[in-house]
């Protein structure tokens, strides 16, 4: 889990042009890309205010779960075509740009994907860097890259081989086939289904709940899940037991035990 600062809250408005921010009942950071005329395509700066935007919400001691989403139409169509036309190998190299979507995994608060629409290349690699993926019934996904002479480079070779297997993601990523909501959750892709109607609402939902737990417990629980994805299963499950036990010593697992005993709904503090 990232070490963050807890006086260092950052409470002044920002700006941005390509995303929009809002706080839902004190505790849940929303960020929703907001390009609509290009179908939210993550060009370079909006993937540097996303960024920016999730530090700040993990900094904010107050917010204890994340959505990142794209609005009712469509979540995302990928990378911006037409900013990657004129990118040399040597410009994408000097700019760093895929390290935004690892430095996005390493938020220690749990985000949510709330998808409604298009979730291709960029954007399905964006959804699958969070940790719940939320999406209405007629959310399309796919890894369209090979169409237009590339490949996935932002973990869709990586993170939607271990979300769903070898022969789904070759199938996905060497056909370059969109796929509905109902076979993505097949094959293990998503976490939920919901109308269309219904995925910001659900997705609020589950953030307050998971935002009601310690936000200890769940940091941790992320870090662990997360890991399990890059350790070996015998490390993984040492890592996990050293994390028990490091709970074990929290002020929340104290409130949580007695709340238990008395029948009562645990208040949790993060301490
Ligand atoms: N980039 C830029 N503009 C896009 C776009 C995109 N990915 N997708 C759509 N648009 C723009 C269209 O050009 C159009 O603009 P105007 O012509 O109106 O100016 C507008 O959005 C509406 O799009 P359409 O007219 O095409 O809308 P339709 O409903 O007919 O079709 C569609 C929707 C999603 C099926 C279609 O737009 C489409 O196929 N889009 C491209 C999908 C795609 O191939 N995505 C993968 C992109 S490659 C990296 C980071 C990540 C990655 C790589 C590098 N770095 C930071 C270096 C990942 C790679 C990708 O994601």
């Amino acid at each position: 889990m990232r070490r963050i600062n807890m006086e260092s809250q950052i409470e002044e408005p920002k700006k941005y042009e390509n995303i929009l921010i809002e706080k839902y009942e004190s505790v849940v950071g929303i960020a929703k890309l907001n390009r609509p005329n290009s179908l939210n395509a993550l060009s370079a700066a909006l993937m540097k205010e996303l960024l920016d935007a999730l530090n700040r919400f993990e900094a904010d001691e107050n917010i204890r779960c994340i959505i990142v989403t794209g609005g009712e139409k469509i979540f995302s169509a990928g990378a911006d075509i037409k900013e990657m036309m004129k990118m040399s190998s040597i410009d994408a190299l000097k700019a760093g740009n895929l390290d935004y979507f690892d430095q996005i995994q390493k938020v220690s608060k749990p985000i949510i994907a709330a998808i409604s629409g298009y979730c291709l290349g960029g954007g399905l690699e964006l959804a699958m860097a969070c940790d719940i993926l939320i999406a209405g019934e007629n959310a399309r996904f796919g890894q369209p890259e090979i169409n237009i002479g590339v490949m996935p480079g932002a973990g869709g070779t990586q993170r939607l081989t271990r979300a769903v297997g070898k022969y789904k993601a070759m199938d996905l990523i060497l056909t370059g086939r969109q796929i509905s909501s109902k076979e993505a959750f097949e094959i293990g892709l998503l976490s939920r289904i919901v109308p269309d109607e219904s995925v910001m609402i659900e997705a609020k939902r589950v953030a307050l709940e998971i935002a009601a737990k310690s936000p200890l417990a769940s940091g941790v629980a992320k870090d662990c899940v997360t890991k399990a994805f890059e350790m070996t299963l015998k490390d993984g499950l040492e890592f996990e037991r050293k994390n028990f036990y490091l709970l074990l010593g929290s002020e929340d697992k104290e409130e949580g035990m007695k709340a238990f005993a008395e029948k009562r709904k645990a208040v949790f503090k993060g301490k």
